[in-house]
C-alpha cells in the first residue's frame, strides 16, 4: 500500500518548500521532486495546494460521561469529524470516578476508543489520591504509554483535585517523567458564586460566566504554576481563556519555569455576548468551562500564541445536544458543560489567524500540530513531515471556501458554535497512517482504522530538570 501526494508545497513548523511526499505502509518514505515510485502507487494531486502535518488536537472528550449524561460524539463520530477538518490525531482524557482504579478506567476508555477512525492517545485524570493512585500512575507510564496526568481544579463535589492532591500528583509526575496538566479554575469560588447567583434568582445561562469570572481562572493558574515551581515540575495549562492566565504563564516563563499553555479555537474567536442570546437553547449551547470571555481576552490569547507564551490549540470537543443542555432549564449549574469544534479548528485558525496576518502558515503548523507533538513527546513520529514519521498529512486549499454550519458538520450534535462563519482555507484530502482517510467531503476511513499511540516518559528532559532542582535547592540557612 503506497501513496504519492504530488504537486504540493510542503509547509512544516519551520519551512515551506515545493515537494512531493511518498508514503509506504503508513510512514513517510520519501520527500522531494521527481520521486521514483511504483506505477501502482495511489496518487493524490495536491497541485496548487499546501501539504501540512495532520492536525493534532490535545484536548477532546469523546463520549464522556459527565453531569448526568454522555457526550454525543463517540470515538467514531468524533474522530471522523476531526478527519473532515484535517485533524489526524486526538489526545482524549481518561477520567476515573473518585475512588475508581486508574487502570480500570484506562481500560474502559481504551475499549470505547477501539472504534476510532483516526489515531488517539489519553491523558489520565487524577480525581482522588491514595497510594494505589501513586502506584497506578507508575504503571500507566511504564506499561501504557501515558506521559501526562490531568487535574481538574474546578468541579467541586465531583472530580475536583484539591491542593493536597496537586502536590502529591505533581511530585509523582516529576518522579515518573510525566507532565502534570491542569484545568485551572478555583472550584471553591465557582461553587460559592453559583450559590450566590442562584439565590438572586438568576437561573439562566447568563449566570454561568458570572459564576466563573476571569479572576477565578487567573488565581488557579497562578496557584498551579506556583505549586509546580516549588516542586520543580513542568506544567501544562489546558484551555487558557483569560488574560490573567496568559500573564501568569508569561511571568513564570520569564523566570525560567517550564510552563506550557493551550488555548481553544472557540476562546480565540467568541466572547461572552453569546450568553446574552434571548434564545435559551443558543445561550446554553455555549455553556462550557472556562466560559467564553468578555471582549479583550481573545486578543490576549492571540498575542500569547504569537509571542510563544501559549503553544498549542485545541477544541475541548465535548458535544452535548439541545435536549441534553435542557437538563439545566431551571438551573444553569445543571447545564452539561461542553461545546464542540474538532472539525472546525484548523479552518477557524487559518481564517482568523493566517488570513488576518496574525500567524504565518509555519506558525499555524506549530500551533495546530507540531508543538503538541513536541510537548507530549511524540515528535517527530507525529507533527512532522519527515522520512520515517507517521504519514498523517492534510492537503490544504488556501483558496477554498466554506460556511461552517451544523447543517453540514460531521458531529452528532445539533449546534455549531461557529455557525455561519465563512472561512477561506479548507482541507481537501486528509491522509492518516498513509491512507486517504477523508477526501472532498467523503469519509474513507473505517471504524477501527485509528490506532492508540504511546507517549513515552521524558527521561532525559526530567533528568535535566531534577539536576537543576538539586543545584537550585535552597542552601541551608546558617542560624546564629
Ligand atoms: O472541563 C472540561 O474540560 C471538560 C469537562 C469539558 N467541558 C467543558 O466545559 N470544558
Ligand atoms: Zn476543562
Ligand atoms: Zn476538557
Amino acid at each position: 500500500m503506497s501513496l504519492l501526494i504530488r504537486g504540493g508545497t510542503v509547509v512544516t513548523h519551520e519551512q515551506s518548500f515545493r515537494a512531493d511526499v511518498y508514503c509506504v505502509d503508513g510512514k513517510i518514505a520519501a520527500i522531494g521532486e521527481n520521486l521514483d515510485v511504483p506505477a501502482d502507487a495511489e496518487v493524490v494531486d495536491a497541485g496548487g495546494q499546501l501539504l501540512m502535518p495532520g492536525g493534532i488536537d490535545p484536548h477532546t472528550h469523546m463520549q464522556l460521561p459527565f453531569m448526568g449524561t454522555v457526550a454525543k460524539d463517540d470515538f467514531e463520530s468524533g474522530t471522523a469529524a476531526g478527519l473532515a477538518g484535517g485533524t489526524t490525531s486526538i489526545i482524549d482524557f481518561v477520567i476515573p470516578a473518585p475512588q475508581q482504579s486508574l487502570l480500570e478506567a484506562y481500560h474502559q476508555w481504551r475499549g470505547w476508543a477501539e472504534k476510532s477512525v483516526a489515531d488517539y492517545s489519553f491523558h489520565v485524570a487524577i480525581t482522588w489520591w491514595d497510594d494505589s493512585v501513586r502506584e497506578e500512575m507508575g504503571e500507566l507510564v511504564s506499561k501504557y504509554g501515558v506521559n501526562s496526568f490531568k487535574h481538574f481544579m474546578a468541579y467541586k463535589n465531583a472530580i475536583m483535585a484539591t491542593d493536597d492532591i496537586l502536590v502529591e500528583s505533581f511530585s509523582r509526575c516529576l518522579e515518573l517523567g510525566a507532565i502534570p496538566t491542569v484545568h485551572a479554575e478555583n472550584g471553591e469560588l465557582v461553587y460559592h458564586l453559583q450559590q450566590q447567583i442562584l439565590a438572586k434568582g438568576i437561573t439562566g445561562p447568563e449566570g454561568h460566566p458570572q459564576s466563573r469570572p476571569p479572576v477565578v481562572e487567573g488565581e488557579a493558574s497562578n496557584r498551579a504554576i506556583s505549586i509546580a515551581n516549588t516542586l520543580g515540575a513542568p506544567i501544562y495549562l489546558v484551555h487558557v481563556s483569560a488574560e490573567e492566565s496568559v500573564d501568569a504563564i508569561r511571568y513564570a516563563q520569564n523566570n525560567g519555569q517550564h510552563v506550557f499553555g493551550e488555548c481553544l479555537a472557540g476562546h480565540l474567536v467568541l466572547d461572552d455576548s453569546v450568553y446574552q442570546d434571548s434564545d435559551w437553547g443558543r445561550a446554553a449551547a455555549h455553556v462550557m468551562s472556562p466560559p467564553f470571555r468578555p471582549k479583550g481576552h481573545q486578543d490576549a490569547l492571540w498575542k500569547g500564541l504569537q509571542a510563544g507564551t501559549l503553544h498549542t490549540t485545541a477544541t475541548d470537543h465535548c458535544a452535548f445536544c439541545s435536549e441534553q443542555k435542557a437538563a439545566g432549564k431551571d438551573d444553569f449549574t445543571k447545564i452539561p458543560n461542553g461545546t464542540a469544534g474538532v472539525e472546525e479548528r484548523l479552518s477557524v485558525l487559518w481564517q482568523k489567524g493566517v488570513n488576518s496576518g496574525k500567524l504565518t502558515p509555519n506558525e499555524f503548523v506549530a500551533i495546530t500540530s507540531t508543538n503538541t507533538a513536541k510537548i507530549f513527546n511524540v515528535f517527530p513520529q507525529k507533527g512532522a513531515i519527515a522520512v520515517g514519521s507517521d504519514a498523517d498529512l492534510v492537503v490544504w486549499d488556501p483558496a477554498g471556501t466554506k460556511t461552517l454550519s451544523a447543517d453540514t458538520h460531521m458531529s452528532n450534535i445539533d449546534f455549531n458554535i461557529f455557525e455561519g462563519m465563512q472561512v477561506t482555507g479548507i482541507p481537501t484530502t486528509t491522509v492518516a497512517n498513509g491512507k486517504v482517510a477523508w477526501q472532498e467531503g467523503e469519509l474513507k476511513a473505517k471504524a477501527g482504522d485509528g490506532q492508540y499511540f504511546n507517549r513515552p516518559a521524558y527521561a532525559s528532559y526530567y533528568d535535566a530538570l531534577k539536576k537543576r532542582n538539586e543545584l537550585a535547592a535552597p542552601a541551608a540557612v546558617k542560624r546564629g
